[in-house]
């Protein structure tokens, strides 16, 4: 690094443009230098929450030279891109799950949620939102609960600001938090009511089916007094696993811990001798719910891997046949 460069925090990815943040700067805005990341490609695109190395420039854009290396990166299956992920969040070191006390809240749901950002080694926390909307928030905090006894769930509400110091507690000075979920969840309202102020537009969500509108468009931190940083992200219909293997085995630890003590590596849990799944089933230790959802989950994560291998090759040879100079 020379006298020019210097390290910058990525608060908010647009388009083409890059809002950067550093201690002695403040805020201002780079791009990319192209000799580094369009042609040969040394570094992966920055993303909110990544630091990169760049050469500011006080009267104008500054020039993003580097992305250093990330701690954690939040991915998504996304079938339009040219690598079908959609990246999220880098460094991120506390996930916050939402999920809303209403027709949103959707256990399978919280389960490809919590494989996939397990797959990260930050620590996930489950929110359920709009608790002073429900009638019986604690019939939803028992069913997240007993359903994923190893998470921390809690109930709050940003409307009436019940419970937001637990939520405060969690989010300790210079640490990275986000919040993921549906859209109309309360994403950017919770960011409001923590930062006291409105940083982020919110907006209402269908009275029928409590669906929100996709207010929030881009990736947003946030800083909070008391030196926390929350990134605020639009809301997803999923969470698609990616390659969320890893993810799965430790939602599902029991199922893969019993997997693993199968006398074939390879045993499908249906005839074959020394089946431990089949002997957990039989003594009531796994139910066949939790194994099916299990295998539905591996078999989604199986198949979007596949996918995700013919839409690459696909891609490579549209630009085989694509001229040069329109690529
Ligand atoms: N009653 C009640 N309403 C809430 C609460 N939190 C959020 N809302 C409402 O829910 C709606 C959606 O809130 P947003 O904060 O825009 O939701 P979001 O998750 O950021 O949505 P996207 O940006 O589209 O992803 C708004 O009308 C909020 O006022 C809450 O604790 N209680
Ligand atoms: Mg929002
Ligand atoms: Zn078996």
């Amino acid at each position: 690094m020379n006298s020019t460069e210097i390290k910058a925090m990525v608060i908010a990815v647009h388009k083409e443009r890059y809002a950067l943040y550093d201690e002695t700067n403040g805020e201002y805005y780079g791009k990319l230098k192209s000799s580094n990341y369009h042609y040969a490609q040394l570094y992966p695109y920055p993303v909110t929450g990544d630091y990169v190395i760049c050469q500011h420039n006080p009267l104008g854009d500054s020039v993003i030279l580097e992305t250093l290396e990330r701690k954690s990166f939040i991915q998504r299956f996304d079938a339009w891109s040219a690598s079908n992920a959609q990246a999220i969040a880098a460094n991120v070191d506390e996930i916050f799950i939402l999920t809303s006390a209403n027709h949103d809240f959707n256990l399978k749901r919280l389960h490809r949620y919590l494989a996939a950002c397990r797959q990260e080694n930050a620590h996930c926390t489950i929110l359920i939102t709009k608790a002073d909307t429900a009638e019986d928030i604690d019939a939803y905090l028992l069913a997240a609960k007993s359903d994923m006894p190893d998470v921390e769930v809690i109930a709050i509400s940003a409307k009436t600001g019940w419970q937001l110091d637990k939520v405060k507690e969690k989010m300790k000075p210079g640490k990275v938090s986000v919040f993921l979920g549906s859209s109309g969840v309360g994403k950017s309202t919770l960011v409001n009511a923590l930062a006291g102020r409105e940083v982020m537009d919110v907006n209402g969500i269908r009275e029928d089916d409590s669906k929100g509108r996709h207010t929030t468009t881009h990736r947003q931190m946030i800083f909070l007094d008391n030196g926390a940083m929350v990134i605020d992200v639009p809301g997803m219909r999923e969470l698609a696993l990616l390659d969320a293997q890893e993810g799965l085995n430790r939602t599902f630890r029991s199922v893969s811990e019993l997997e693993k003590m199968c006398r074939f590596s390879d045993c499908k849990h249906q005839n074959e001798p020394g089946c431990a799944v089949r002997a957990a089933l039989e003594n009531g230790s796994l139910t066949q719910k939790e194994l099916d959802e299990f295998k539905t989950l591996q078999k989604e994560a199986k198949r979007i891997r596949r996918d995700r291998d013919i839409m690459v090759s696909k891609y490579r040879k549209e630009m085989r046949k694509t001229p040069k100079g329109r690529r």
